[in-house]
């Protein structure tokens, strides 16, 4: 624990470098390929390690080969990512006491955790994905960690509703439009805020479904994931879902954090990141393959049933369709298990006969809405929002 952000001196942030510390936040300690797999940082040593890639202390992904058919990611599975190192385990000891700031609303106060648990319960189920998911597939090989398909899962949050606690404290102050959440994490000191504050800014309209939750998936909520209390906003990329959240603020503007202004930018290629470019809100409609694997041993020539999961971001999913030669022939694969609700994956399921060769298992999801996940990702500088199906492809030999 000598190493925790709250014991680094300024001295010793400093210490480090510039560089270093730039290299840090940008999540940039992968491992070497070929290396010795690492260990689960302190934090996370209640994981299932043979269930996921470590990247670093805080960036650690799934592997496609654990994510099961049964629609929940347990918790010991799901993806970790933290722009800065987490808070210590002390935070839990009380979670009751934990304070949170609301700021733009009629009657701005503080209130405990055990006060917001007064004010309503809602449970629901979403996708957890970071933005970069998929970032490992873009050719031009972005900085920031290589995650293929793991930062992701689909979990189940049970807290209250955002609208309740604005209801309760007078409702939004006129002329704001947005929701900014500040994340707990203590800051080193003598280096400005901003620039490592996790702070994030999303549209007014999330108001409608966003929960400042306390549990996951039925057990109160771990510091990995961001206990005690975590701002969730249903189909909205993992940046915006805000962890140890201390101050939820109306704002007329977005905030000026790096993490927002320049940070989670989709930037096109040859340029800066700029606040006026588009932020990673919003999730797009996506799918992946799980089973089988690429990269495998051939399988035997005969039945194979593919399956993996889809999901809409703010709308649920309408069908997905499989192609087994790369994407010239579509059929429909069949929607399998709970439908959890629009922010919800679902999984699905195609049942097919393989003759020996090359393959390559491509899917293609639809939203309720008609929008169709694409064949080509969206260039950006970040490696952000990849939902390129063609990306996702799994090549297969067959014996
Ligand atoms: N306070 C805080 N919240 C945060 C982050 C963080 O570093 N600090 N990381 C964000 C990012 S980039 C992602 S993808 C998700 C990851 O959530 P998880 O670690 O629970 O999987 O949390 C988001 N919320
Ligand atoms: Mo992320």
């Amino acid at each position: 624990m000598s190493d925790s952000p709250s014991t680094l001196s300024r001295r010793q942030w400093l210490g480090r470098g510039g560089a270093a510390l730039a290299a840090w936040s940008l999540g940039a300690w992968t491992s070497p390929a070929f290396a010795q797999p690492r260990p689960l940082p302190a934090y996370a040593a209640w994981k299932d390690a043979p269930s996921l890639i470590v990247h670093s202390n805080t960036t650690m992904e799934t592997r496609r080969g654990a994510f099961g058919t049964s629609v929940i990611t347990p918790s010991n599975q799901l993806y970790i990512r933290n722009n800065l190192p987490p808070p210590e385990a002390a935070i839990l000891a009380q979670r009751d006491e934990w304070v949170l700031e609301l700021v733009g609303v009629a009657q701005a106060r503080s209130l405990r955790l055990a006060e917001l648990k007064t004010l309503g319960l809602e449970t629901v189920a979403t996708v957890l994905q970071c933005s970069g998911n998929g970032r490992a597939f873009f050719p031009g090989k972005p900085s920031g960690t290589p995650w293929t398909v793991g930062a992701a899962g689909c979990v189940v949050w049970s807290g209250v509703p955002v609208r309740n606690v604005v209801k309760a404290l007078g409702g939004v102050q006129d002329g704001m439009k947005f929701l900014t959440g500040t994340g707990g994490e203590k800051l080193p000191e003598g280096i400005d805020p901003k620039s490592l504050v996790v702070e994030r800014s999303v549209p007014l309209a999330a108001l409608d479904d966003a929960l400042l939750a306390w549990e996951m998936n039925g057990e109160p909520l771990s510091l990995a994931h961001g206990g005690p209390l975590r701002l969730i906003v249903p189909g909205y990329q993992g940046v915006n879902n805000i962890k140890y959240i201390q101050r939820l603020a109306f704002t007329a503007r977005e905030t000026d954090a790096r993490i927002m202004a320049h940070g989670y930018r989709l930037t096109p290629p040859g340029q800066q990141p700029d606040p006026a470019q588009p932020s990673v809100w919003e999730m797009g409609v996506k799918s992946w393959i799980n089973s089988p694997q690429p990269a495998q041993e051939p399988l035997a020539a005969g039945p194979v049933l593919i399956h993996g999961v889809a999901f809409g971001g703010v709308r649920g999913v309408q069908q997905v369709e499989v192609s087994v030669d790369g994407g010239k022939q579509w059929k429909p694969a069949e929607l399998v298990g709970p439908d959890l609700g629009r922010f919800a994956w679902r999984q699905f399921a195609f049942k097919t006969t393989l003759a020996s060769g090359t393959h390559l298992l491509v899917c293609r999801a639809t939203d309720t809405a008609g929008q169709v996940q694409p064949q080509a990702r969206m260039d950006n500088t970040g490696g952000y929002n990849n939902t390129s199906w063609l990306d996702h492809g799994v090549k297969v030999q067959v014996a």
